[in-house]
């Protein structure tokens, strides 16, 4: 093979032959076609100005190239108009369309501190909503400034003309060569850019569930087009399948028909308030764990030991995260296998507990304080039955920790905003707080308290303090998991001083597990602070942390606790997001939900459930099943049959292909109507 030589001369040599193919190839070929040119680098600088007002990464060269690329896509179409006229128009029709564009999102940007989405836009309340905030906010000139280009290429244009500088001296050939050229060039500039996107970004890029980063790495046509092909893709769904999607989905209705409960907890908190805690990344591991002798959650330790503590439970969240864990806990149904509802299905009709609340005579509401748009909430939050929807602009972002609002403010700042809600309202309420300072990265730790993840031992009478997971991630995390459980507790007795306890029960749950690597936990469980290393197989006290157990370990808190402790249990069976609804609506005394999909958890034995994942892996009290190698892994000592795993393998799916299809082809909204014109499914 021939030696690669890296000779000075060589790469000289090297870059004068580059050098020479573009003035030959590009040089030249702008030189002919002048008005591309301009139009290529001006909507450039165009959609950097736009990089540089909103999320200020204007030179990043990733966005950069990739505008650039499709830029040149764009352009490259221009060679299919034959006269000059033609692509004249078709050139200030992309202009005038990306200038607009870049207004649109600028505003956008300035009043939800995000980018707009084709599938919002259609809906008649983000029109106005967006229409009250542009009237509200100063208009801001810069969102205008991207009129220039327009000007520009007119005036290019007019120059041009005047000129004579004509592009129609054109056969087929040339104007073949032209696309070709163009389009050849966009599609390899797409294929560098997308090679050097790291798989965080592209995980983003599928998700678009952070606008803001997916514009910020792809640029902003990138963004559009793939916000374009995720609105319409449920659309497109909705025309294949339906019908077979509705008579699986009435059938299994009709087979597992969801009753009411009647348990020693039935009715047992019926027209008390309910305040739901959406703790952001809380996970069961820092429950009752100490650190130097240090509780890491010494207040969610004392509702646990008061309260009902379900210590096996499980999210159940795809790629939705948090919001997966709200549409679960709201509707007792698998979130999406294809996008999130929050974003892809906020349109669909769902029963939620938020709806069943209000329809008892309660007074919903939510809180959280983020951007309203993020995940889409503002408009989903209102679908799912909450009275208001309290987000960042609800807050005086006072203190900012990670992603936003420190929890010790936002909890602060919350209970004037309840206690207002009580005395107006004058009934029950239903609100939902959503937590932010518990989000990876914990990075702002100077703002929270010292809680050091060490081990201290003492060694032939000296005290030696080992650094174990002090300053890792978990390290972190356990410190940040300190700080929320600090919040929590100042939250409740700021409650109880303005006499707004006695009467709510206070439901919390950890919305999905921190994704923190099975590294630190293995250091976690088999750090030997003796011998400053970790245990090995053999090793007394050694902990094989497989892949299973770090699966296991994704578990989060669910707790129910009023003041009055009426209700004090821990329960162990296996327990998972989708049993929230049927739980708690059998407490409160709100009703059945006729599409859950959950159990009440109440009426579980050991053994009976099944917590289904979004892949198909599924962990009842006996197994995890890997619902993608099929592999089974024995969590008890019990024996389990294969007779049982097929079962509970067709319930998982059963389960997930319901929730899909009832999300997909908004089923509810058919047999909802269908059942009030006494159509039979
Ligand atoms: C965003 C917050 C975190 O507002 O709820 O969302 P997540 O990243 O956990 O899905
Ligand atoms: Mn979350």
């Amino acid at each position: 093979m021939k030696k690669m030589n890296f000779s000075k001369d060589n790469i000289k040599g090297k870059l004068k032959k580059i050098r020479k193919f573009l003035k030959k190839n590009y040089v030249a070929f702008f030189k002919k076609y002048p008005l591309f040119a301009f139009f290529i680098v001006s909507v450039l600088i165009n959609t950097l100005l736009l990089r540089v007002i909103t999320v200020h990464n204007g030179l990043y060269f990733k966005p950069l190239l990739m505008d650039l690329a499709l830029i040149f896509i764009i352009s490259s179409f221009g060679f299919l108009f034959k006269t000059e006229k033609g692509r004249r128009r078709y050139l200030g029709f992309f202009s005038v369309f990306t200038a607009v564009l870049c207004i649109i999102h600028s505003i956008y940007y300035s009043y939800y501190d995000s980018f707009a989405s084709i599938s919002l836009l259609a809906t008649s309340t983000f029109v106005v909503d967006v229409g009250d905030a542009i009237v509200e906010k100063v208009m801001r000139i810069q969102d205008f400034i991207y009129l220039w280009q327009p000007i520009f290429i007119f005036y290019v244009m007019y120059q041009l003309k005047k000129k004579g500088v004509v592009n129609n001296k054109d056969n087929i050939i040339s104007r073949k060569f032209g696309f070709g050229n163009l389009f050849i060039t966009g599609v390899i500039l797409i294929c560098i850019t997308s090679a050097i996107m790291t798989p965080t970004e592209w995980s983003r890029f599928g998700k678009m569930w952070n606008r803001e980063s997916v514009a910020s790495s792809f640029g902003i046509f990138a963004y559009q087009i793939n916000d374009i092909v995720q609105s319409l893709e449920p659309k497109i769904n909705n025309l294949f399948g339906h019908d077979k999607a509705l008579k699986l989905v009435s059938d299994y209705y009709k087979d597992n028909t969801p009753v009411a409960s009647d348990n020693d907890v039935t009715d047992v908190f019926k027209g008390k308030n309910v305040i739901v805690i959406h703790a952001e990344s809380l996970q069961s591991v820092a429950i009752n764990r100490k650190f130097e002798n240090k509780e890491v959650t010494p207040f969610l330790n004392k509702l646990v030991s008061e309260g009902i503590y379900f210590n096996n439970f499980y999210s159940e969240v795809g790629v939705g995260t948090s919001s997966d864990a709200e549409f679960t806990f709201s509707t007792s149904l698998m979130p999406s296998n294809n996008g999130t509802v929050f974003v892809n299905y906020f349109d669909r009709e769902y029963n939620t507990i938020q709806k069943m609340f209000r329809d008892n005579g309660y007074y919903t509401f939510s809180m959280h304080a983020n951007t309203g748009d993020f995940w889409n909430r503002a408009t989903m939050h209102e679908n799912m039955g909450y009275n208001k929807f309290y987000s960042k602009s609800s807050f005086d972002i006072d203190e900012t920790i990670g992603l936003g609002l420190s929890d010790k403010s936002f909890f602060r700042q919350v209970v004037p905003m309840i206690k207002d809600i009580k005395e107006k309202e004058d009934k029950p309420f239903f609100g939902t707080l959503i937590t932010l300072t518990n989000h990876t990265p914990w990075s702002d730790l100077e703002l929270m308290d010292e809680f050091p993840t060490t081990w201290t031992v003492d060694i032939n009478g000296k005290k030696i303090t080992r650094d174990y997971i002090n300053g890792t991630t978990l390290g972190d995390y356990f410190r940040s998991v300190h700080y929320s459980d600090q919040a929590l507790e100042q939250f409740v007795n700021e409650l109880d001083s303005n006499d707004l306890l006695d009467d709510t029960v206070i439901v919390i749950y950890g919305d999905h597990d921190a994704r923190i690597g099975k590294k630190y936990y293995n250091t976690l469980y088999n750090y030997d602070p003796y011998t400053d290393t970790l245990k090995e197989e053999g090793d007394e006290g050694y902990i094989d942390y497989n892949e299973y157990k770090y699966q296991l370990d994704k578990k989060v808190p669910f707790i129910i606790w009023s003041k009055d402790q009426k209700v004090h249990k821990e329960i162990s069976n296996v327990a998972g997001m989708i049993d929230a609804l049927p739980t708690l609506s059998n407490m409160f005394g709100i009703g059945v939900n006729e599409y859950q999909l959950g159990h009440d958890l109440f009426n579980m034995k050991k053994g009976d459930n099944t917590v289904v994942f979004t892949d198909g892996s599924y962990v009842t009290d006996t197994i995890y099943y890997d619902g993608q190698s099929g592999d089974i892994y024995s969590i008890s000592d019990e024996a389990f049959s294969e007779d049982d795993v097929l079962k509970r393998s067709q319930y998982a799916d059963d389960i997930i292909k319901v929730s899909n299809d009832i999300i997909t082809y908004d089923l509810i909204n058919e047999m909802e109507n269908a059942s009030v014109n006494g159509v039979e499914q």
